[in-house]
C-alpha cells in the first residue's frame, strides 16, 4: 500500500475522467455516467491500495469490475499506470479493438475476468478469495459493483457464501450513485438499504463519501473491517461526477454527444486542470 497523497489521487481520478470523456469525444459514444461515478474509487485502488503487476497475474491483488459497463474508467486508469498505451483508446468499441464497451479478458491479460453481464463479479471474487485462503496466498480481491446491479440474485448467493466462508480477504465496493440504466434505483427495484442488507448477510459494512479520495482511502486501508467477515464499502457517489451538465441524470448512463457537447465537457475539464495546475 502506498502512503496516502490526496493531491496525487485527485489528479489520478481527474486523469481517469479526462480519458473517459476524451475517448467518448473521439469515438462518439460510451457509457459515461457509471465510469465517472466510479473514477475516484478506481483511482484510490490503483493509485494507493492494490499491489499489482500486469506481469505477475498470480500473486497480485485481484480487481473485478463486476459492473463491466463502467470499463472506460478501468481503461482510463490502465492508461495512467502504463498498463496500456493511451493512444489505443482511440480504437474503443471499434471492430477488433482490445477495448470494447465491456471489458474482454481474452484481449487484455491484465484483466482477471470479462464482465458486462451484471451480477457475476461477486461470485467470481468469492472464488479468488476462497482460493487464496486454501492456497495460503496473501493477495486481496476487490470487486466493484453498481447499485442497480444489486437487483441480480446471484450477488446475494455470493454474499451469503462469502460470509459463510469467512472471506475477510474479499473487499467489495458498491458505487451507489442512486441511478441505473433507466431511472432511480429506488424506483426500479427496492429495497435499496444496501448497508442493512449486507450487514444482515454477515458482512462488515462502511458507508463513505464515494467521490472523496480521502474517505475512500481511509475505508479501503482499514479493510478488513472485522476479522472473519467480508467487507463492503458503500460509496455514495454522483453519476457522471465531474461533468456538471451530465451529473445525476439517468439519460447519461450512455452518451452519444454532439460535437458541441463533447467540446463543452472537455472545456470543463480543461478549466479544472488550469485551476489545479494540472494542464498537460
Ligand atoms: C444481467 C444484465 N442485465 C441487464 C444489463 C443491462 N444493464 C447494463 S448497465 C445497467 C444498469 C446498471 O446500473 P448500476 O449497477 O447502478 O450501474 P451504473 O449505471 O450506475 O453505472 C443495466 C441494467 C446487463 N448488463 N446485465
Ligand atoms: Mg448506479
Amino acid at each position: 500500500m502506498k502512503p496516502f497523497n490526496r493531491e496525487e489521487l485527485e489528479r489520478l481520478a481527474f486523469n481517469i475522467r479526462r480519458n473517459v470523456v476524451s475517448t467518448i469525444a473521439t469515438n462518439g459514444e460510451g457509457h459515461v455516467g457509471g465510469a465517472l461515478s466510479a473514477a475516484d474509487a478506481i483511482a484510490v485502488l490503483y493509485g494507493a491500495i492494490m499491489n499489482y503487476s500486469p506481469q505477475d497475474l498470480q500473486h497480485r491483488d485481484k480487481f473485478i469490475l463486476s459492473a463491466g459497463h463502467k470499463c472506460l474508467a478501468l481503461y482510463g486508469v490502465m492508461a495512467e499506470i502504463g498498463a496500456i498505451d493511451k493512444a489505443e483508446l482511440k480504437t474503443y468499441n471499434k471492430l477488433g479493438t482490445r477495448f470494447p464497451g465491456h471489458p474482454d479478458a481474452t484481449k487484455l491479460p491484465c484483466l482477471d475476468f470479462s464482465t458486462g453481464s451484471l451480477g457475476h463479479g461477486l461470485p467470481l471474487g468469492c472464488g479468488y478469495a476462497l482460493a487464496a485462503k486454501l492456497q495460503g496466498e496473501s493477495y486481496r480481491t476487490y470487486v466493484l459493483m453498481g447499485d442497480g446491479e444489486q437487483g441480480e440474485g446471484s450477488l446475494w448467493e455470493a454474499a451469503a457464501f462469502a460470509a459463510h466462508k469467512k472471506l475477510d480477504n474479499l473487499v467489495a465496493i458498491l458505487d451507489e450513485n442512486t441511478l441505473q440504466i433507466n431511472g432511480r434505483t429506488s424506483e426500479v427495484c427496492k429495497p435499496t438499504d444496501f448497508e442493512g442488507r449486507y450487514t444482515s448477510f454477515g458482512w462488515s459494512v462502511r458507508s463513505v463519501a464515494g467521490n472523496d479520495v480521502g474517505a475512500l482511502y481511509d475505508a479501503l486501508a482499514a479493510a478488513p473491517f472485522e476479522a472473519g467477515k467480508p467487507s463492503i464499502i458503500v460509496a455514495k457517489t454522483i453519476k457522471s461526477k465531474g461533468i456538471s451538465f451530465l451529473e445525476d441524470q439517468a439519460k447519461y448512463h450512455h452518451w452519444n454527444p454532439s460535437r458541441e457537447s463533447a467540446d463543452q465537457a472537455l472545456a470543463e475539464l480543461d478549466s479544472v486542470a488550469a485551476e489545479r495546475g494540472w494542464l498537460e
